[in-house]
């Protein structure tokens, strides 16, 4: 008993002679924070990249996932990995842009039409120039983005074919202004509630609509409380993988190589995942009782132009975002 006591300090190095069974200490412990199902492709894949980040270090740096929430909603981990207590956490663009407003600029509504497109922006300038916001907050900004999906609207009363079935709708949306004035835009009543509550505020009522990407209405088991899907493609939407930004500069260069290389690798196969999984999932989420259809966009566009949704939000992004958006997508208002 006395021997495991005197087991090696953190941060020392070299093996304990005589003391073979005693496990080394990570000189690193990283903990990382989601909100999504252990079984979301998100959390798949960063356990993969935590694995091998394992190997990699000799055992040096350790990464702790907190998946589902579990440390609290978005907001709540927002603020953890401003002040430390989290190294790692997954925001959505919409969520992180509470704190970096240019960040929900691939949010747009019916901006992107296609993954080709997004990549090119997300991987070039559109998602550089949203880095370089983010780490003016003193948080760091890992190159590949992940993928949440585009996502998709979900109901319980009526099917939505076209912008005037929003009228009216209580449809929850993340804590997200541009997601707020976007559902406006078209005539619903959006509120705006942290991913943690979307089940039980559908089940008792308190809204009857949400809108999320196909993957996370399968792991989350909205089928159980939503009856119709329209696959609108409104928003596409990723994840950004954020570290503190003290705890990021104070990891070596060669450990920081080694978690940006695992994490960066583990993004990629994670947008792979998704792309498989968006031609899959919706014969799975049919057998299990949503009804889907496929509205054309065009009802809705022309509703948020007609709504100023557009010059607006041109305004707040400003015009060097702006134009970096059209130049990926084209003209949009
Ligand atoms: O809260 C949501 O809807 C989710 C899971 O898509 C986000 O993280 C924005």
């Amino acid at each position: 008993l006395k021997a495991i006591a005197t087991a090696p300090a953190i941060g020392t190095a070299g093996a304990v002679i005589g003391m073979p069974h005693i496990a080394r200490a990570a000189d690193f412990e990283l903990k990382y924070g989601n909100n999504l199902p252990l079984s979301h492709p998100l959390n798949v894949r960063a356990n993969e990249a935590a694995e091998r980040i394992a190997k990699e270090s000799n055992g040096k740096v350790v990464v702790k996932i907190f998946p589902n929430n579990q440390l609290g909603g978005d907001t709540d981990m927002l603020s953890q990995v401003r002040s430390g207590g989290l190294t790692f956490f997954t925001p959505s663009a919409l969520v992180i842009a509470t704190l970096v407003p240019v960040a929900a600029i691939n949010a747009v509504g019916f901006a992107f039409s296609d993954y080709d497109q997004v990549w090119k922006a997300m991987d070039g300038k559109l998602g550089a120039h949203v880095r370089e916001a983010i780490s003016k907050v003193g948080l760091y900004a890992f190159e590949k983005m992940w993928d949440n999906g585009f996502r998709q609207m979900t109901s319980g009363d009526k099917a939505i074919n076209s912008a005037a079935d929003m009228n009216g709708l209580k449809i929850r949306v993340p804590v997200s202004p541009l997601s707020i004035a976007m559902f406006k835009g078209l005539g619903a009543a959006p509120a705006s509630l942290q991913f943690s509550e979307v089940y039980s505020s559908l089940q008792t009522r308190i809204v009857d609509a949400q809108e999320n990407p196909l993957p996370i209405i399968q792991v989350a088991k909205l089928y159980e409380v939503q009856k119709y899907c329209s696959l609108s493609n409104h928003i596409w939407d990723g994840f950004w993988f954020i570290a503190n930004g003290r705890a990021w500069k104070g990891l070596p260069a060669d450990m920081q190589a080694i978690v940006a290389n695992a994490i960066n690798d583990a993004g990629m196969a994670q947008r792979g995942d998704i792309k498989a999984l968006n031609q899959s999932v919706k014969a799975d989420l049919e057998a299990k009782g949503l009804t889907f259809n496929q509205p054309a966009p065009d009802s809705f566009r022309a509703k948020l132009r007609d709504s100023g949704f557009y010059s607006e939000w041109k305004g707040r992004f400003g015009d060097e975002a702006w134009g970096l958006l059209e130049e990926a997508v084209g003209k949009l208002a």
